[in-house]
């Protein structure tokens, strides 16, 4: 029997509004889609977290499907092996310690183990503010279209209420960015107070810092993958993955904990 246009229209806003919903108070927001946010969203579902991911683009994945300068291959180090493996992802030995892997099946197993462990993903969906609240604690994420966003419409946001914001929005480390800009004088849990910008290209201390400085910057509010290296200014490092996924995973630890505080 054919399917009404009207009938279409029912269906796709009635699965919206009943999943949107749900994710108007969660243990975990966070904020973009590409590698860390994912793979901590993974590990949190996994455990049974309330998790979604807010990504501003059509398409999660972030800067990990165009591998090394549009050759899509990506090079993982044998600590991260099992995360990436653990997604269902073939990895080649390529160097003592090191692997390749193809980095578009990477991003869709990834995003496919996410969504199957019980994540959520928001796509097309920008982070342009935050929640706070007297204790000055980032108590959830303020919402507009990203397109609505590109055509500088003036149109009021909508919010979601979070036990923990996570900024995984890559190199612009955008939310503590707003953060830092909304609240004149906050101080964040770094080492200079302030988010420094990432360092020129320099892999072996940038897959290290990040996996260090991978904590809670701000009350409610922590940081995974590249956007720990903007907000410490630990250089980049280009097409190896594998800090990546363990900033992720361990973004995820340290949320649980953020949640389990707050429970
Ligand atoms: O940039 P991105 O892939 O960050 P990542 O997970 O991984 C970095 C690597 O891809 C690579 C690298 C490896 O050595 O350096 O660059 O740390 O993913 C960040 C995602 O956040 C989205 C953005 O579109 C991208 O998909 N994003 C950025 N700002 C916002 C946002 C925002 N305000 N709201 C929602 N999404």
């Amino acid at each position: 029997m054919p399917l009404s246009e009207i009938e279409v229209t029912r269906g796709i806003l009635e699965g919206f509004s009943r999943d949107f919903l749900e994710c108007l108070s969660l243990d975990v927001a966070i904020a973009g889609g590409g590698p860390a946010g994912m793979t901590a969203a993974y590990f949190l579902a996994r455990e049974g977290f309330k998790v979604a991911i807010f990504e501003r683009n059509l398409h999660v994945g972030g800067g990990m499907w165009g591998g090394g300068m549009l050759f899509p291959r990506i090079i993982i180090q044998e600590e991260a092996v099992d995360i990436v493996r653990g997604f269902g992802v073939r990895l080649e030995p390529f160097h003592e310690g090191y692997y390749v892997g193809d980095s578009v099946e990477t991003v869709s197993k990834c995003t496919a183990a996410a969504l199957d462990a019980g994540a959520r993903v928001w796509v097309g969906v920008s982070v342009e503010d935050v929640m706070i609240r007297e204790d000055d604690r980032v108590t959830g994420v303020v919402l507009n279209w990203r397109a609505v966003e590109l055509a500088q419409m003036h149109v009021d946001p909508l919010a979601v209420e979070a036990k923990a914001v996570m900024d995984a929005t890559g190199h612009e480390c955008d939310v503590v960015r707003t953060v830092e800009r909304k609240i004149p004088g906050c101080r964040l849990m770094s080492t200079t107070g302030s988010v420094v910008g990432e360092k020129p290209m320099w892999s072996e201390v940038g897959e290290k810092e990040i996996i260090d400085n991978t904590r809670e910057v701000y009350p409610g509010l922590l940081v995974a993958g590249m956007a720990t290296n903007a907000v410490f200014g630990s250089p980049r490092m280009g097409a190896i993955f594998g800090g990546m996924f363990l900033s992720g995973k361990k973004a995820a630890e340290v949320a649980a904990e953020m949640v389990q505080t707050r429970s």
